[in-house]
């Protein structure tokens, strides 16, 4: 795989995650249905995006590096089944479909989650992964991920959304919460491209700067597209967060200040391609595209 366009990435990934879940006549093809039906929804691939992206950047194989990609997609959606689940959001749509739980119920969704959770990891740690890049790297990259997605990360990052309901929180605590809600994927999958090309640590550092920035500039859109999204382009319905009194960067900051940090970050994370001697601009392209996005 030479250095790709964004539609041949989707092809890549959308091709191999369906050959990772499989359609199958198992006895447990119920759960293998519940874990397509989300992750071949037509989610936007950011996370799978950057890593290749990063791999091809500091001149890795991103063939090898697609197994990775899936994985952090994995995690990802099992992240949003669970987050829908009644005992969480309770969010009844998601990606334009009624949300796993809704069609599956709630037992085979939870068990659509762990299981993509899980096969993340077997997809980056199976002897074929292991191979396409040296073990080295494959267990470095494995463990930025799982250290992303655990307590420290994603999941953390949750639980203080948990602790926030239905209270007025500070800026503070919302920042952390989003650092570790939304912030620490992104942030892994930009390292793990470039850990997979085996990139020296001054570029990893850098592709972190880029994907913190766009990370936040990501959650403050959100916040910013529940408030004057489209319901039709977002999948979902809009206004959630004030339904549920949800403190965010736009009760926090007001719109126009929350847009304008929207175009700091997006600036922040283009300085620091910088350091990368390659071409950038499609990485440029995305940060800019994820400024105005409409889903
Ligand atoms: C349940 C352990 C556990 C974690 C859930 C990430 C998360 C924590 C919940 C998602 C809730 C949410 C809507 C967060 C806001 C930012 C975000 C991650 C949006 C969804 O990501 P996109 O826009 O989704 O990349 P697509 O569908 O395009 O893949």
């Amino acid at each position: 795989m030479g250095r790709i366009d964004h539609s041949l990435y989707l092809a890549a990934v959308g091709d191999a995650l369906d050959r990772y879940v499989p359609v199958t006549s198992l006895m447990q093809s119920e759960l293998f249905r519940a874990m397509r039906y989300s992750l071949l929804a037509g989610g936007k691939r950011i996370r799978p995006v950057l890593v290749l992206e990063f791999c091809g950047l500091c001149g890795g194989d991103q063939e090898a590096a697609l197994p990775f990609a899936c994985a952090v997609e994995m995690i990802h959606t099992y992240s949003l089944i669970h987050d829908d689940l009644p005992c969480m959001d309770n969010d009844a749509m998601r990606r334009g479909k009624p949300s796993n739980h809704v069609v599956f119920g709630e037992a085979q969704a939870l068990l659509a989650g762990d299981s993509l959770l899980t096969m993340a990891f077997e997809t980056m740690l199976s002897s074929e992964s292991i191979g396409g890049v040296g073990a080295q790297r494959a267990a470095e990259a494995a463990g930025v991920l799982a250290a992303a997605a655990g307590a420290y990360g994603m999941a953390g990052g949750q639980a203080i959304d948990l602790m926030s309901e239905g209270k007025k929180i500070p800026m503070e605590t919302l920042q952390k919460m989003d650092e570790c809600k939304t912030g620490a994927l992104i942030r892994a999958a930009a390292k793990m491209g470039c850990i997979l090309a085996g990139a020296e640590s001054r570029l990893v550092r850098a592709a972190d700067e880029y994907a913190a920035a766009v990370g936040f500039a990501f959650q403050i859109v959100d916040d910013i597209l529940d408030v004057q999204g489209d319901e039709k382009s977002l999948g979902k319905p809009i206004g959630s967060d004030r339904e549920k009194d949800k403190s965010t960067y736009v009760s926090l900051l007001g719109m126009e200040r929350a847009g304008n940090a929207v175009r700091g970050l997006t600036d922040t994370a283009c300085k620091a391609l910088h350091a990368f001697p390659g071409d950038t601009a499609y990485l440029r392209g995305l940060a800019e595209e994820l400024a105005v996005r409409d889903r």
